[in-house]
């Protein structure tokens, strides 16, 4: 299944919330279809009684009688429509600012045209995937041996997940990885890391549970450089709980592989669960105070209705988003594609 398949399905929560929250602007604002009365009442195509009668009967039926775009129910756009137009991307996640450019964008020059809602998804896809081309950015690879990436984030947000689904993407593509387990503060984070990298061929750095983190990280640096590796990956705690030692925790880290690579760590990934909504705006702001932020992983895209902060992120903070996250397997990480995002987001096909 292509990545974008995988997307398309697994936003359905996100993508049906904003493709069915056009369709019934649309449709509320008494969009009246040019199918003739007989047809949309036949039985064939009833709709469901929960719907209003105006609602489109999807697919089928334009394929049975040819229904081309030009017969699916318009409505004026007004500001009656555009108010429930950002309150809906509001909803949806988008964050406010967002919402009201997203909306005033698609005003512009439109104001008394009537549009269906396909047409509306396109227009909202294409603002969209003009706010997200900018930070849509594969992981940056330098030529320095070894690339150091810190990888950093609240717990449970898909750290060791994404390590090990990156760490086993680029030994798939021929790298020579080593990851370290600098989340020393969880057992489980550890062996959890350890089954990847046997299922990758990666060497797994480990210290004792409570140990630090940071002389951890300076061996992994050894041997990464020993090894000849392109890439080390180093896992964190994000106990947010306590800011102040998390703080001292990464400062410690950087401090220490610093000594062996002025320049390390070249990238400090910020990973984030999409689940967590607005909240993950926050976490963002948090976690730039900690630490030199270089770009973003959103991970657990699948089933969340909260794909929308992805949009609101990038339009607030304008932060590199290198992957997304669609599920737990290896290849469910993938970069971060506009086009592909803003279509499985509003709930268009490819
Ligand atoms: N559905 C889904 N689950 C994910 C994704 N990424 C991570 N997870 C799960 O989220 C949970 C926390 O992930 P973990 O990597 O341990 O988070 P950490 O505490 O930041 O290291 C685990 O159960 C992962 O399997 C994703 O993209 N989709
Ligand atoms: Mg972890």
């Amino acid at each position: 299944m292509s990545f974008f398949s995988k997307l398309r399905d697994r936003l359905t929560r996100s993508s049906s919330k904003i493709g069915a929250g056009l369709d019934d602007i649309v449709a509320e604002g008494g969009g009246e279809t040019q199918v003739e009365a007989p047809i949309a009442a036949s039985p064939a195509v009833a709709p469901e009684p929960s719907k209003p009668v105006a609602t489109p009967a999807p697919g089928i039926v334009g394929r049975l009688f040819g229904r081309s775009a030009s017969d699916e129910p318009r409505r004026e756009l007004d500001d009656e429509m555009l108010e429930e137009l950002e309150e809906m991307l509001i909803q949806a996640d988008m964050g406010v600012e967002t919402a009201l450019r997203v909306t005033a964008n698609i005003a512009e020059g439109r104001m008394g045209r009537r549009v269906s809602s396909t047409e509306l998804k396109e227009l909202l896809a294409d603002e969209i995937a003009r706010i997200m081309a900018p930070v849509a950015r594969p992981l940056p690879i330098f030529p320095k041996r070894p690339q150091v990436v810190l990888v950093v984030g609240v717990n449970g947000s898909g750290k060791t997940t994404t390590i090990g689904k990156l760490a086993s993407q680029f030994r798939a593509a021929g790298k020579n990885v080593v990851i370290a387990a600098g989340d020393t503060f969880r057992a489980a984070a550890v062996e959890q890391l350890q089954v990847w990298g046997q299922r990758a061929g990666v060497p797994v750095m480990t210290a004792p549970e409570g140990s630090d983190p940071a002389s951890l990280a300076f061996d992994a640096m050894v041997k990464a450089e020993t090894d000849g590796a392109e890439l080390l990956m180093i896992d964190t705690a994000g106990r947010l709980q306590n800011r102040q030692d998390l703080m001292e925790e990464l400062a410690k880290i950087v401090r220490v592989i610093r000594k062996k690579d002025p320049s390390a760590p070249h990238n400090t990934l910020l990973v984030l669960d999409a689940t967590t909504g607005q909240n993950a705006l926050s976490q963002v702001e948090t976690f730039q105070k900690l630490a030199d932020v270089s770009g973003l992983v959103m991970t657990k895209l699948d089933g969340t209705a909260r794909g929308g902060v992805l949009v609101a992120l990038a339009d607030r903070f304008g932060l590199p988003i290198h992957a997304i996250g669609v599920g737990e397997q290896i290849d469910d990480l993938d970069a971060f594609d506009p086009r592909d995002f803003a279509k499985a987001l509003v709930g268009l096909d490819a």
